[in-house]
């Protein structure tokens, strides 16, 4: 599979995805969509995959859409960004929130409009301490897309969302995991072995136990109480038919490292 604007290879469980077009900080066109959702794609398809890891090339994470790409001529009639939105960020979204595997995100640079709220629908962020997070699109006249008006107030709270999507100012790494909106920040030169090292681990790890954690933790965020009991109870009977529950506990009680197979 080869492709021009991302960067794309599957090993020993670990799917790596990088965005590739540093020179636009790997802004998104609509080639670079189709290409990405492809990759998702194989992903998702594959019994082979057991993390993903979503990078990007060059000193940027990603800037969010093409401006070129959206560019509105003096007299032309009104762009439907709905369409965009509807066709490429949402489907990008639920397909990283979906995936029945840990997600992982290595933020290494600046992280802007939809690039910013990208690595907010992956499962554990990490981010270069040189990276930051801009919600510029209060700058542009637009509000913040990519589901960061669901992801934000839930992470940082209403204040500070707020701040970010009305001030559009810029957000650093370290400031970032203060807030509790990403995991950790790293020294740059550590981010890419870092990352790669928590997604061999993660690759050796029951991935079907840890999609059924990420599902309960995602719907505990509108579950009351009882319902959260409730579904706590039928996933974990779900696991505990899994091998990887078999192979776990029978690993444990004979005190020896436990090989999972992910299923
Ligand atoms: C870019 C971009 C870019 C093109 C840097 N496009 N070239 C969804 C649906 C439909 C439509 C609208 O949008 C959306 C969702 C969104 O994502 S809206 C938000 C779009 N993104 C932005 O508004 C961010 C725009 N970029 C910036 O504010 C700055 O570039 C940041 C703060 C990211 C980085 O600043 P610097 O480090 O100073 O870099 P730079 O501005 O010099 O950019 C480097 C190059 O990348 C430059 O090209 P050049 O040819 O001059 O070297 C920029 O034009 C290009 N670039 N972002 N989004």
């Amino acid at each position: 599979m080869t492709f021009e604007h991302i960067l794309f290879s599957i090993e020993d469980g670990v799917a790596r995805l990088s965005l590739n077009r540093p020179e636009q900080l790997n802004s998104f066109n609509t080639l670079m969509h189709e290409e990405v959702r492809q990759a998702l794609k194989t992903v998702r398809q594959s019994s082979e995959v057991r993390v993903l890891l979503l990078t990007a090339e060059g000193r940027g994470f990603c800037a969010g859409q093409d401006l070129g790409d959206r560019n509105v001529a003096p007299g032309a009639a009104a762009p439907d960004l709905g369409d965009s939105i509807e066709r490429f960020y949402n489907p990008l979204i639920r397909t990283l929130r979906e995936l029945p595997m840990p997600v992982i995100c290595a933020v290494n640079g600046v992280a802007a409009g939809a690039g910013a709220n990208i690595p907010l629908a992956c499962d554990l962020v990490l981010a270069a301490r040189s990276a930051s997070f801009i919600q510029a699109f209060c700058k542009i006249g637009l509000i913040p897309d990519s589901a960061g008006t669901w992801a934000l107030p839930r992470l940082v709270g209403m204040a500070r969302a707020k701040a970010l999507t009305l001030l559009g100012d810029r957000l650093s790494a370290e400031q970032a995991v203060e807030w509790g909106l990403i995991y950790r920040c790293v020294d740059d030169a550590d981010l890419r072995d870092e990352a790669l090292k928590l997604a061999r681990h993660l690759a050796t790890q029951p991935t079907y136990g840890l999609a059924l954690i990420k599902r309960s933790l995602h719907a505990s965020l509108d579950n009351s109480f009882e319902q959260q009991l409730t579904l706590e109870r039928d996933l974990q009977r779900l696991a505990g038919r899994s091998e990887d529950y078999r192979e776990g506990v029978s690993a444990f009680m004979a005190k020896r490292t436990p090989v999972f197979k992910g299923c």
